[in-house]
């Protein structure tokens, strides 16, 4: 009897699988592949249903032989494994990395031998919807929040990339990029005061107020399902840092990180350049212990930034604040740096790692950019944050456009760098 293969990456079983599944039951005995959680984040969309039932749902389907994992979007190990006679796949080949997959399948059945076999995608009104409901679930409060942790036991480092606006998270959320057989996206977003504040034209010293920081919360939330890391600041007065993380909760927003200053913020990368004035560690530990007190979900997370490299304090220092607000209660640490190197911060994790093999340690590479996502993980960090990248793109764009309007009188010389409005459109959803 000849080998069928099909791969599910799915929460619900639709017309469109079952159709898939009665038509490679004609070709021979069908074994469906579930797609596994990690490769189902990078290729498509965050799983709503864990792996355990979503093989179970796929084992329920009538006609369904055998069910696997399949670890890999690409179908190395599948054919290495399984040698298939047919792979059954949707004719909907649209995206970028649906093209990379085809171009693997034709690849290892010239390799392997075996015939893709396309079936013609199932879309009416009902498997639209359902599509739509499933991103509107992970769009809610209560499963946005959580994802956060998830992730962190699902991928070797969370990649967070910095948004201050709707159409910034639309970036965040939409970007994706196939390098070969490749597909990579982002994982997470970071909501920077530094760039919160700078797309209102102010500084970056807790000038810009909660209602507002919230607002800009909101707007990224309604385009978004991707989970959120909120820049709090110093917390502000412990006394409204309480107030904050029940509104932060409430949102959906999966972890706020404060940082262990006091007096007037100033940005961390003007270093020793400004005064700055670390906060005592028992002061900040009070805050992240009553962060954590007037916390209600199980999800959300306070993590506690150390400025101790900032302003020049020392590792041991450092690692000191590290401790006490672990022991406070903090539910991960963010040790920031501005030198041009990463030997402090990979020394930070080295020297925290050894002596604490869990607790999440976020990173900021924004002034030591030639480290890799691979060799922070590899040192123990956990989550990687791109913090202004963004922001900094856009500047000198609308700038440079700005300027040749100036000089040319007329907009015709600056037309070919600019996006067409058509192009930005697609970008958004309408309903
Ligand atoms: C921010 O993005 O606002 C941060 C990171 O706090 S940094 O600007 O590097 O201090
Ligand atoms: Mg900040």
């Amino acid at each position: 009897m000849k080998t069928v293969y099909t791969c599910f990456c799915t929460d619900v079983i639709h017309e469109g699988h079952l159709n898939i599944i009665n038509e490679a039951k004609k070709l021979g005995s069908v074994t469906v592949g579930v797609l596994a959680d990690a490769a189902s984040i990078r290729y498509n969309r965050f799983p709503l249903v864990s792996l355990e039932d979503r093989v179970k749902m796929a084992e329920a389907i009538p006609g369904v032989d055998h069910v696997v994992i399949q670890n890999e979007i690409m179908y190395d190990e599948v054919f290495a494994q399984l040698h298939p006679d047919y792979i059954v796949h949707g004719d909907n080949w649209e995206l970028p990395s649906m093209q990379a997959i085809r171009r693997n399948i034709i690849k290892l059945t010239e390799q392997y031998g075996g015939e893709l076999v396309e079936i013609p995608y199932t879309q009416n009104d009902a498997v639209q919807k359902n599509d739509r409901q499933m991103i509107e679930k992970l769009a809610m409060p209560e499963f946005r929040r959580g994802r956060l942790r998830k992730l962190l036991k699902m991928v070797p480092i969370v990649k967070t990339i910095e948004v201050h606006s709707g159409l910034t998270g639309l970036l965040a959320e939409k970007t994706v990029v196939v390098d070969g057989e490749v597909i990579d996206q982002f994982d997470c977003m970071w909501i920077s005061s530094l760039c919160d504040s700078t797309e209102k034209g102010k500084p970056d010293i807790e000038l810009v107020d909660m209602t507002s920081r919230f607002r800009t919360i909101e707007d990224v939330m309604e385009v978004t399902t991707k989970p959120i890391i909120f820049d709090g600041d110093t917390g502000g007065l412990t006394e409204h840092f309480v107030y904050t993380v029940r509104s932060l909760e409430r949102m959906g927003v999966s972890a706020v990180i404060i940082e262990d200053k006091t007096g007037l913020k100033k940005n961390s990368l003007f270093g020793t350049e400004v005064v700055q004035t670390q906060a005592s560690i028992e002061d900040f530990s009070a805050k992240i212990a009553a962060g954590k007190k007037a916390q209600l979900s199980d999800d959300f997370m306070i993590i506690a930034r150390i400025e101790s490299l900032i302003l020049e304090h020392g590792m041991e220092d450092a690692l000191n604040r590290a401790r006490a607000f672990v022991a406070a209660g903090a539910d991960g640490v963010m040790i920031h740096s501005r030198r041009k190197e990463p030997d402090e911060v990979l020394e930070f994790c080295d020297k925290f790692r050894s002596e604490n093999k869990h607790t999440p340690i976020v990173v900021v590479p924004s002034s030591y950019n030639s480290v890799s996502e691979e060799e922070l993980a590899a040192h123990g960090a956990n989550i990687c944050i791109y913090a202004n990248q963004l922001l900094r793109a856009a500047f000198p764009a609308m700038e440079n456009a700005a300027k040749s309007i100036l000089k040319h009188h007329r907009a015709k010389e600056i037309d070919s760098e600019l996006m067409p409005i058509k192009d930005i459109i697609t970008l958004i959803d309408e309903l």
